[in-house]
């Protein structure tokens, strides 16, 4: 097709799309006044008719804000929030016995300790930055997605058949768990986790403001059973994490390998490090006993000093920061913060590390030149990768194989293209792009300002991700999203990949324990009970839920009763969800069609209480309440 034709063929649709793209693209002063045929394309591709459905979803964190978020791609329009770390209003996130199981049943004897003495039986936030999906043989299967809490060195795993969180675990010994990466091969296996901030091995008080012995912890988590498989103690901080498509090397930079305990220490040298990790030579250790154990976590000693062979210790300009598998199986990318390169690790060439005499940087097969601030870099799968400039405000696109060229001392210059995002860009991602599968055509640039780019909305405005079609020679910015604290990082996974059921099944492990307490009390969760039940100052309530009506109309309980609601949802018909909130006790909870769900609270409060389905449900969607009678206390 010539150019002429792809002009005439450019649908309405696609022209009206496009003067809005070329309005962005001429305010940053990169526009043309001509829209060419693929950005005409690219517009109608980003702007989905109403009812038309999405070519992937793309899982976020939410940094601060401490739940996981699913957008349809390339739409960017947000499809879901999956709370983690945080507490939900909407779902009872942290509220129902359900999710306080899965809140609570991983913490730590001194973390529960320690809220318990605060009035709390669990964290009310999280700082989620890396969500990352399961593997098996080097992409992505479906199964789960692992995350990251930074602010409270936790590590979650979200089911994706129902996308709900399973399972939170606290990892001990660590502190403030920031790089996650789920094993590529053979399958996911092990999750990989950082601890970034330096702190006494046992943190007991016995040694405070003396670094000098101060450690850090890798971490490898058994995806399979959410309890922690092993630690290495490392010299340096750690910071971000990757692993290879081979299954035996995971790398992990450090910002700080002087320990300093401030700005000045901490930037001081010229060189920091990546840590390799050996996991087979680990796994043997583990296996041969050769560990200690530490509040339940088999540890070895992977410092420099020790000169094992469970780590080497490979020296990259200043202050790197994160790390990127190439889809091609072979690279790997640290990118270095400080300094303006990308240092690219042949997996190859690792091995020889593990031999005597290694030149430790005899694995680095290119380091270009890029431009300032490189954080994280991503890739098309067709020898290019993209790299994020904070500094500078771009994506950098450049060719791996001319990077490598380049560094052996050919004449060629790596950098094929650069593009303006708005403003700051911290993580980037491609569809497919952190497996084997990546596919070249989307890139998101995750920014931490937005400035103007959006109505002002006060002195805290929405960060901005924006989506860059990198389908040609040259990248296009084709959408700005604003977020709502943060956009930290992203997948972007094909949609085959993902099958999310409709309706719950009634035997889902997520409510066995109020299969197993009904079961006690010899009610049936599918039918509930007429009366409540009552055990002491315990009174359990068993209810079920089928549009628009609760099978209780009212039940009595007397002023200080503890009480568990139990609601059923009998509806099994798509996106009939209910929901039980009973108003002015601060409970409330959804329930999905099929599942059961569960809140506990004392009924302090004499008088008539209303209760009512907060999720909207039918046209008598309003109708669908009852009464809770508290008995007063008698005086
Ligand atoms: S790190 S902005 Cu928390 Cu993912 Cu690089
Ligand atoms: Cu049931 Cu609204």
């Amino acid at each position: 097709m010539s150019d002429q034709d792809k002009k005439l063929s450019i649908t309405r649709r696609g022209l009206m799309g496009a003067t809005a793209t070329g309005a962005a693209l001429a305010a940053t002063g990169l526009g043309t006044t001509m829209m060419t045929a693929r950005e005409a394309s690219a517009a109608a591709k980003v702007n989905l008719e109403p009812g038309e459905l999405d070519e992937y979803y793309g899982f976020w964190s939410s940094g601060q804000t401490g739940e996981l978020r699913i957008l349809g791609v390339p739409s960017m329009r947000e499809l879901m929030r999956v709370p983690v770390f945080n507490r939900c209003s909407a779902t009872g996130w942290g509220q129902t016995n359900e999710s306080l199981k899965v809140m609570t049943e991983g913490l730590l004897p001194e973390t529960k300790e320690y809220l318990a003495a605060n009035g709390k039986v669990t964290y009310d936030n999280g700082d989620l930055h890396h969500p990352h999906m399961s593997f098996t043989d080097g992409t992505y299967d479906g199964r789960y997605l692992f995350m990251n809490d930074k602010a409270n060195t936790r590590v979650a795993r979200v089911r994706c058949d129902v996308m709900k969180c399973d399972k939170i675990i606290e990892i001990p010994n660590a502190m403030d768990i920031h790089g996650l990466r789920p094993q590529k091969y053979p399958r996911t296996g092990y999750v990989f986790a950082n601890g970034e901030h330096e702190a006494p091995l046992v943190n007991d008080g016995s040694v405070l403001d003396d670094p000098s012995q101060y450690v850090n912890i890798f971490t490898a988590i058994d995806g399979d059973t959410m309890e922690v498989a092993w630690q290495v103690i490392v010299s340096g901080n750690l910071d971000n994490t990757d692993c290879d498509y081979q299954g035996k090397y995971a790398f992990s930079t450090s910002y700080n390998s002087e320990m300093g305990m401030n700005l000045a220490e901490m930037t001081e040298n010229e060189l920091d490090h990546v840590v390799v990790f050996n996991i087979k030579a680990i796994e043997e250790a583990i296996a041969a006993g050769n560990f200690q154990e530490l509040n339940g976590a088999k540890v070895v000693d992977g410092r420099k000093e020790a000169n094992s062979q469970f780590t080497r210790y490979v020296p990259i300009p200043n202050s790197p920061h994160g790390v990127n598998a190439a889809p091609d199986k072979k690279h790997i990318m640290i990118n270095g913060k400080l300094s303006p390169t990308v240092s690219v690790i042949d997996v190859e060439k690792v091995e020889a590390l593990f031999g005597d005499n290694a030149e430790p940087r005899s694995c680095i097969v290119a380091e270009p030149q890029l431009g300032l601030g490189p954080l994280h870099t991503a890739f098309d799968g067709n020898g290019h990768a993209f790299t994020t400039l904070f500094l500078d405000s771009q994506v950098v696109k450049w060719d791996i194989a001319k990077a490598i060229e380049a560094y052996a001392g050919a004449d060629v210059d790596p950098i094929l293209d650069k593009v303006d995002v708005q403003y700051q860009p911290g993580h980037n991602s491609t569809s497919m792009g952190e497996t084997a599968d990546a596919d070249g055509k989307w890139l998101i640039s995750m920014n931490k300002f937005s400035k103007d780019r959006f109505l002002n909305v006060g002195p805290l405005k929405p960060e901005n991700e924006q989506l860059i079609d990198i389908s040609g020679d040259k990248m296009k910015v084709v959408h700005d999203g604003p977020t709502f604290a943060e956009p930290h990082d992203s997948i972007i996974v094909r949609r085959d990949i993902v099958n999310p059921v409709n309706v719950w099944d009634r035997n889902d492990p997520m409510w066995e324990d109020a299969r197993q307490q009904a079961a006690a009390d010899g009610v049936d969760l599918d039918y509930g009970a007429e009366e409540p039940i009552r055990d002491g100052n315990k009174v359990r309530v068993y209810m079920t839920s089928v549009a628009p009506v609760f099978s209780m109309e009212q039940f009595t309980v007397k002023q200080g009763d503890e009480v568990t609601v139990f609601v059923t949802n009998l509806d099994d018909v798509d996106d009939v969800t209910h929901g039980f909130c009973m108003a002015n006790f601060g409970v409330a909870m959804e329930v999905g069609p099929q599942a059961t769900a569960s809140v506990t609270f004392v009924a302090d409060r004499p008088g008539v209480h209303w209760f009512y389905c907060q999720w909207f449900c039918h046209a008598l969607h309003m109708e669908m309440r009852g009464r809770m009678f508290v008995e007063p206390r008698s005086a």
